[in-house]
């Protein structure tokens, strides 16, 4: 199968105060200076470059957790991404370029919101070292980028950041791969959820392939519109440095690109948040450029030619 759309939306989401360090602001600028419109031309599609998201001034907003930093800035990031993500995802696959993960707080609620429309399900495939299942009383960091999984899926404890979503994601059609760094609180919180999660040792003992068909295999059934959240931290820092929480560990180059190579194979992706690439940790560009590549790979470049189902 093919994917369902031919036009690729470059969608620029420069937040960075969600993250602990700064730097994520020019994420954005360093996928494009790699090449992502020009790298998805050749494979045929159709390149809409729709520039980066701005948002108004925000109020500020106090919260009883006195970790919390930037709940206002994050707050108006959050509506403006779920409507940029509510309207692209009519008009073709959107891309949305980071910026911290703060940002998928909004590109989920915008697309589940269209996919209830659609009379469909939204599924989440989030490939992080990380859950981000904090809440806003449970984070100790206060970093924002460390909630928005909580958020889309409707947990409790957002009063006072935005309205609670009317059709919030459901977490049986959310999938965790990758995870290796998970604080006590999230642990517990995950535990209590449907959220399906695969940590590091999972991949070891069973193969990142069966792991993701058994999940691609419910969204088919469903009929769902998948979402594919990609953290850099996802990958090991030895092949992706330029992100501001290396966790040792992570998923290798050949791991990375058959995930990409599979979720191609589906034809079920609608849309792709790129995450947490700090450039200016970074190494000559090398980060920005294999994002790039995995990007490729997802959208269909291959070495060969292949029979059209591969696994
Ligand atoms: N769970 C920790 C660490 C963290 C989450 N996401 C990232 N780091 N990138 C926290 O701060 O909430
Ligand atoms: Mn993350
Ligand atoms: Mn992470």
């Amino acid at each position: 199968p093919t994917l369902p759309t031919r036009t690729c939306l470059l969608i620029g989401a420069p937040v960075q105060v969600g993250a602990g360090r700064l730097g994520c602001d020019m994420g954005p600028s360093a996928f494009r200076a790699a090449g992502l419109g020009p790298a998805l031309e050749d494979l045929g599609y159709r390149v809409e470059d729709r520039g980066n998201l701005t948002i108004p001034s925000a109020p500020v907003l106090e919260h009883a957790n006195p970790a919390i930093r930037h709940l206002g800035e994050i707050a108006a990031w959050t509506k403006a991404l779920a409507d940029a993500a509510h309207a692209a995802s009519r008009e073709g696959m959107p891309i949305f370029l980071g910026g911290d993960h703060s940002l998928s707080a909004g590109t989920m609620t915008g697309l589940s919101r269209r996919a209830t429309e659609e009379g469909r399900e939204l599924f989440v495939l989030w490939l992080d070292s990380h859950p981000d299942f904090h809440t806003l009383d449970s984070t100790r960091s206060g970093n924002l980028h460390g909630v928005p999984m909580a958020y889309a899926v409707g947990r409790p404890g957002f009063e006072g950041f935005l309205p609670p979503n009317p059709a919030p994601l459901k977490p049986e059609n959310v999938c965790m791969i990758g995870l290796r760094s998970v604080d006590p609180a999230e642990r517990q919180a995950l535990r209590d959820s449907k959220v399906t999660v695969h940590d590091m040792r999972a991949i070891d003992e069973n193969g990142i392939a069966t792991l993701l068909a058994d999940f691609l295999d419910k969204v088919r059934a469903a009929n769902g519109l998948l979402h594919v959240s990609l953290d850099v931290d996802f990958l090991d820092p030895g092949i992706a440095p330029g992100v501001g929480t290396t966790v040792p560990g992570g998923a290798t180059f050949r791991e990375a690109h058959l995930v990409m190579e599979m979720l191609h194979d589906t034809g079920l992706v609608a849309s792709l948040d790129l995450v947490e690439l700090n450039p200016f940790v970074d190494e000559r560009g090398r980060t920005a450029l294999l994002l790039v590549d995995l990007v490729a790979s997802l959208m269909g470049r291959t070495v060969l030619d292949r029979p059209t189902k591969s696994f």
